[in-house]
């Protein structure tokens, strides 16, 4: 049986992945993950799998851990933006220093490597618009954490191109479903009303995020993994390019029965994400599942209900931080 390395593991989308792929049964699963603030090992609870606590950097781990596996995918990332206008230190070194590292081991022992990228690289759209970013968009990210997964992808490329290290990148939209840290959109907003508190909508609310259920990304990362061509790139959404942060939590808010407030805006907040995904559909035939947005929201309202002993720890320190940048 194959061994399959997924560092981030114990992360929002990367434990999500870890699920699917051991319901699937095709290889056998060894989690690499640091345990920051943004890992949970109770994310993983119930779910077959091998732990391995550490940090990417670290080259003898990683070093020994990708000597003994076959394939990599690679999610451990600092993830969110606030954090990276805050201090973008730790979203250098993990992002691009633990990159270069994974790259460097499984450019020693001739190991594939999955790279887990974002939409973010690409910059923003403006509103209103109907274009969409494919894989030929040009890369003009505007925050640190996109400036950082930007240059992960640029190392995996000449990594490819200069060495012939088998990779492959995908860029996905913003995922939304159950284990996601209450720090990002749509996890606050739900635990906010859940708390008695109003939402919080950055600015006018106008901006637009490209919705994804984290269960369609990890399909998507699984179709490429099993079909997708050495060296390729491919853009992962699921067609809710259109949809704005007003609207999303105007849905919660009428799901839940709240209200909402509008609140400082992001630095450079980034106006419009809409992903083309025709490559991905066409070459590898994968489908989203979740084609109706509020279907997936309702559900995830419903695990957040029903998980609070899950959220309620993290929520306190989040909402302490943001308030003090008048969020
Ligand atoms: P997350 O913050 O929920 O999880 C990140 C995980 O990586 C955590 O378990 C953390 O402990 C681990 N980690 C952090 N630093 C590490 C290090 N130095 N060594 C080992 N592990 C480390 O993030 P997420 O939302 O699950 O995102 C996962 C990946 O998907 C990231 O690469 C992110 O850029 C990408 N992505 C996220 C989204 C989204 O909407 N969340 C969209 C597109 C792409
Ligand atoms: O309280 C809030 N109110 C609000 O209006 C928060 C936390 C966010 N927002 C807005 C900012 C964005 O326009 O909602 C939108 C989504 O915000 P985030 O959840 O922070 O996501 P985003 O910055 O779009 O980045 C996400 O998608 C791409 C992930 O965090 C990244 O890891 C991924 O690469």
């Amino acid at each position: 049986m194959r061994t399959m390395l997924v560092t981030g593991g114990a992360g929002f989308i990367g434990s999500n992945f870890v699920r699917l792929a051991a319901q699937r049964g095709t290889a056998r699963i060894v989690v690499l993950d640091a345990l920051t603030y943004a890992g949970n090992r109770a994310n993983l609870e119930g779910v077959e799998h091998e732990f391995v606590q550490g940090s990417v950097t670290d080259a003898p781990l990683v070093d020994d851990l990708v000597r003994h596996c076959d394939v990599v995918v690679h999610f451990a990332a600092e993830s969110h933006n606030d954090n990276s206008l805050a201090d973008p230190s730790p979203f250098v070194n993990t992002n691009v220093v633990g990159t270069f590292t994974l790259l460097e081991a499984v450019r020693r022992h001739g190991k594939r490597l999955h790279h887990i990228s974002t939409d973010e690289v690409f910059g923003d759209l403006p509103l209103g618009g109907d274009e969409a970013f494919t894989e030929q968009s040009p890369y003009r990210p505007s925050s640190p954490y996109s400036a950082t997964k930007a240059g992960s992808d640029h190392l995996v490329r000449a990594w490819v191109r200069s060495f012939g290290v088998k990779a492959t990148v995908s860029h996905c939209s913003n995922n939304f479903g159950p284990y996601q840290h209450v720090e990002k959109f749509i996890p606050r907003q739900i635990t906010n009303i859940l708390s008695g508190a109003p939402a919080k909508l950055y600015g006018s609310g106008a901006q637009v995020r490209d919705w994804i259920h984290v269960d369609d990304h990890n399909d998507a990362v699984l179709a490429i993994l099993e079909r997708g061509r050495l060296g390729e790139t491919y853009n992962i959404g699921a067609g809710h390019g259109h949809i704005t942060n007003k609207e999303v939590v105007e849905m919660i808010c009428e799901l839940l029965g709240g209200t909402y407030e509008h609140v400082a805006d992001r630095p450079g907040h980034d106006q419009r994400y809409t992903m083309d995904a025709t490559k991905i559909r066409g070459e590898l035939g994968w489908r989203p599942q979740y084609t109706d947005m509020w279907v997936g929201l309702e559900k995830t309202i419903t695990w957040y209900a029903e998980h609070e002993d899950w959220w309620r720890g993290a929520k306190v320190g989040v909402e302490k931080r943001y308030a003090e940048s008048g969020q």
